[in-house]
């Protein structure tokens, strides 16, 4: 074992809706930990354009376009990722969306979609990369939640409800794949000044309560999430399985 723990030298990861947000600033952040790093996104201008940028810094990055809410295009992915990087090691489930509705008059196919993308393809990607990572007795999986999987706010129902599975699933997930020798684990964002959230930072109540709700009194940055990751997906977090890591600036730790 390197004498650095947090090292991922060596290491081949996959981080799922890596062109932009949260997932390419961990794609960043496993590259700069020595990981060797496959982009993903179903826009192929976006995610070639991004996985180039880290490459022309200097790190050893790739893309792989593909809709994780396509089964036969994540099976592909997932053997394309290997005959083309070698063993995955590290498989992040960061793909996700946001569709913002009451429930009251949250359309059916609204519904589906946020589910489909933010629970349903968080299994089906886990399964690919868990089928690959047995057979070697080892791998890491980590899942994006939320802090939405412990509270939800009004007019965000189907993506608390996605992501309070997503909580579920990772427990579950561990409970099976533990006994492989995976380790399966997630890290639960709180607020972050994203392109998701691009409307609640450009209002300015919602900006104020957001200062208020937050005990660190502002929003995150995406960077924020980075030590985390390199946690979950290096050598240091070994006995830590089925755990939640929220990086929520106190968030959940007060009324
Ligand atoms: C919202 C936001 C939230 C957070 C997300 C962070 O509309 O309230 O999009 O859902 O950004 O939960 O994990």
């Amino acid at each position: 074992m390197s004498l650095n723990r947090f090292d991922l030298s060596g290491r081949n990861a996959l981080v799922t809706g890596s062109s932009r947000g949260i997932g390419l600033a961990l794609a960043r952040g496993l590259a700069q930990a020595g990981a060797q790093v496959m982009l993903n996104g179903r826009d192929p201008i976006r995610t070639e354009i991004a996985a180039a940028a880290l490459r022309d810094d200097g790190l050893a990055v790739q893309a792989c376009v593909f809709d994780v809410t396509d089964p036969d295009r994540v099976a592909d992915g997932m053997m394309h990722f290997e005959a083309r990087m070698g063993a995955m090691d590290i498989l992040v489930n960061n793909a996700g969306i946001q569709r913002r509705t009451p429930l009251l008059q949250a359309p059916e196919d609204t519904w589906a979609e946020v589910i489909e993308t933010n629970l349903t393809a968080v299994f089906r990607c886990g399964r690919e990369a868990a089928r690959l990572m047995a057979p070697r007795g080892r791998g890491k999986i980590i899942n994006i939640a939320s802090l939405m999987s412990e509270a939800a706010r009004p007019g965000v129902g189907p993506y608390a409800a996605a992501k309070g599975g997503v909580k579920m699933l990772t427990r579950a997930m561990c409970v099976e794949w533990a006994p492989l020798g995976l380790n399966v684990n997630a890290i639960g964002p709180g607020y972050f000044a994203t392109e998701m959230n691009a409307e609640l930072v450009a209002d300015a109540a919602f900006d104020a309560w957001i200062r208020r709700r937050t005990p660190a009194g502002r929003w995150g940055n995406v960077d924020e999430l980075i030590g985390a990751a390199i946690f979950l997906a290096s050598d240091a977090s070994s006995f830590v399985n089925g755990q939640v890591l929220y990086v929520d600036g106190g968030v959940l730790a007060g009324l």
